[in-house]
């Protein structure tokens, strides 16, 4: 029988040898690795361009398992914080004007509401201000970094389904809003438009929209960044497609939820 012979333990050379083995071989295969995957995205075909940019494939296949992820913990009994009136902005920070036309015509103005069947509804401003008005001071958020808690007066969304009897429309999956020259477009996942503090909002700081602030209608929707929140709406379209979303088509996220 063999004895095992007794371990001779280590100098300290040969364990400093042995760490800088160890850390270098961990630093190639990790530098491997990451150069590998790299190389494999560089290569990896681009998704055709839909309503989103033309994103490497596997980018926008993790980008969906996200967004698909945000939606599942998605619940509209979760409210965004609210503010008392006096910490809003008095003056309200102006961002991007796209669509926005600096005298718009709001004496002939009306909401354009294109059904699933086609059928096309018009409704007023009037018609919508008869309905229950929802006050909402919240921190609105722009992708490009900046907040700023502002205060807003409307029609909840959902209020304006109910009412116009177009609760079957909200069954499908997505709403679309557009300026009326079409302009400026944004996409929205109904659970979202259907949040109990999205508005279609009428009023800043208790007076009527101006128009950089989307006179004489925009959307708030506090769920989602700036980008969605589109000024001076002049049509709403119901779909069960992703409809056209302006930012998303230059690369943004589609989804864009906070
Ligand atoms: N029609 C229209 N709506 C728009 C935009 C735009 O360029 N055109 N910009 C969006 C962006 S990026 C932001 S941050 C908010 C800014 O709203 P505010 O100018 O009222 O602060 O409007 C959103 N709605
Ligand atoms: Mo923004």
């Amino acid at each position: 029988m063999k004895s095992k012979k007794p371990k001779k333990p280590l100098t300290i050379e040969q364990k400093i040898n042995r760490r800088t083995f160890i850390s270098f071989g961990t630093f190639a295969v990790l530098s491997g690795a990451a150069y590998g995957g790299w190389s494999w995205l560089k290569n990896s075909p681009k998704e055709t361009r839909t309503v989103t940019a033309g994103a490497k494939a596997p980018l926008r296949r993790a980008l969906n398992k996200t967004e698909l992820a945000f939606r599942r913990v998605f619940n509209n009994n979760n409210l965004v914080k609210t503010y008392p009136k006096e910490r809003a902005a008095k003056v309200v920070r102006y961002n991007s004007g796209i669509g926005l036309q600096p005298n718009p015509d709001v004496e002939n103005w009306q909401l354009q509401v294109k059904k699933q069947s086609g059928e096309v509804m018009n409704i007023t401003l009037d018609q919508l201000k008869a309905l229950p008005k929802t006050e909402l001071v919240f921190d609105f958020k722009c992708v490009e970094g900046w907040d700023q808690i502002s205060y807003w007066g409307g029609v909840k969304f959902s209020d304006f389904i109910a009412h116009f009897n177009l609760t079957d429309q909200a069954a499908m999956p997505y709403v679309g809003l557009a300026t009326p020259n079409k302009k400026y477009y944004v996409g929205i996942d109904m659970p979202s438009a259907m949040h109990p503090q999205t508005l279609l909002a009428y009023e800043m700081n208790n007076k009527p929209l101006v128009p950089q602030h989307g006179e004489p209608l925009r959307l708030i929707i506090p769920v989602k960044y700036g980008i969605k929140n589109l000024k001076c709406i002049g049509s709403i379209v119901f779909s069960n497609q992703r409809p056209p979303d302006y930012w998303a088509e230059q690369g943004y996220d589609y989804y864009s939820g906070l």
